[in-house]
């Protein structure tokens, strides 16, 4: 406080609110559910929604908001793609006068921070989500020898960059395991399965894969069998998400572990833009608590699945 500018804009207490929200893409099972969250609350949160999809383009996003802040949207959420291609958005929604709140990943700390560019980020601890990944890798591991292949997310995306060190750092700590390769399979399914194709070719004695998401994990599964692998059996595979593909793969005993990220985050945005118009204090990070699932508790969940 003091330093002008440094303090976020303030949003009016209203009874309806023009909210944007712009998606980074949807190629997915957990954006549709994402998007799907804030379609949802709109009606219970008094929002007009705007809803972009900048389909897999850092620049679209930028664009989106930039078409937003044109349309005077009142309070902008954002789930920024990269965490640099996005900071300029965030900026220039500050400058517009316009609070942002970060929904699901976030920017690079290093040039924007909440409480000052953005109100605060909403969303999970993933260098957590690596590190339990491998704790129960660790816990549940029956070989000598785990030879791991890692599926890392978007380059540059915060949770491909937490969940690899999270991941990384833990299984470090272990001397029976090796990563062999560490390649990006972009969260998306499709490449998720044609990279691991080509490294299951280099590395024949794989015996772990560790995917920063489920589409990459349900499309390793499906190259592993291609191969004439027995995911489950002699591969070992871990996740994050939490997707109704991948209960339904751990049920099948094909997947070992999901650690949950909840695409969930309607209520959560409602609740805290209404506790910031308020004049509440909002911690720079919400953080969301996450659930892990595993062959003893999927079944339980997977009609709640997405
Ligand atoms: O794990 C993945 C999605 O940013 C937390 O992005 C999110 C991640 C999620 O594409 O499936």
């Amino acid at each position: 406080a003091g330093i002008a500018g440094a303090e976020t804009p303030p949003l009016e207490q209203k009874d309806r609110y023009k909210v944007g929200f712009a998606q980074m893409e949807s190629n997915n099972p957990w954006r549709i559910a994402e998007t799907k969250s804030f379609h949802d609350t709109a009606e219970a949160c008094n929002w007009d929604l705007i809803a972009t999809d900048a389909a897999g383009s850092a620049a679209k996003q930028v664009a989106d908001v930039d078409s937003m802040i044109a349309q005077g949207i009142d309070v902008l959420f954002l789930p920024p793609r990269e965490e640099k291609p996005l900071i300029p958005a965030v900026m220039k929604a500050k400058a517009a006068g316009i609070p942002t709140f970060l929904v699901d990943r976030s920017v690079d700390p290093n040039v924007a921070q909440a409480g000052e560019h953005f109100v605060a980020f909403l969303g999970s601890d993933f260098i957590d989500q690596g590190k339990r990944a491998a704790e129960w890798l660790i816990e549940n591991f029956e070989g000598e020898k785990g030879v791991i292949v890692e599926l890392e997310g978007t380059t540059g995306s915060s949770p491909a960059n937490d969940r690899k060190k999270g991941f990384d750092d833990r299984i470090a700590e272990d001397g029976r395991f090796e990563i062999v390769a560490s390649q990006t399979g972009d969260f998306a399914r499709d490449l998720g399965r044609q990279v691991m194709e080509t490294l299951l070719q280099a590395h024949p004695d794989v015996n772990v894969v560790y995917a920063h998401n489920d589409e990459m994990a349900i499309g390793a599964i499906q190259a592993l069998e291609l191969a004439g692998r027995k995911p489950g059996e002699d591969v070992t595979i871990v996740s994050i998400d939490g997707t109704r593909d991948a209960l339904q793969a751990i049920i099948d005993g094909k997947m070992g572990v999901t650690v949950e990220s909840s695409p969930f985050f309607g209520p959560l945005a409602c609740e805290v833009m209404n506790k910031y118009a308020a004049g509440e204090e909002i911690p720079g990070w919400v953080q969301v608590q996450d659930r892990i699932f595993t062959i003893e508790n999927a079944a339980e969940h997977i009609d709640e699945a997405y």
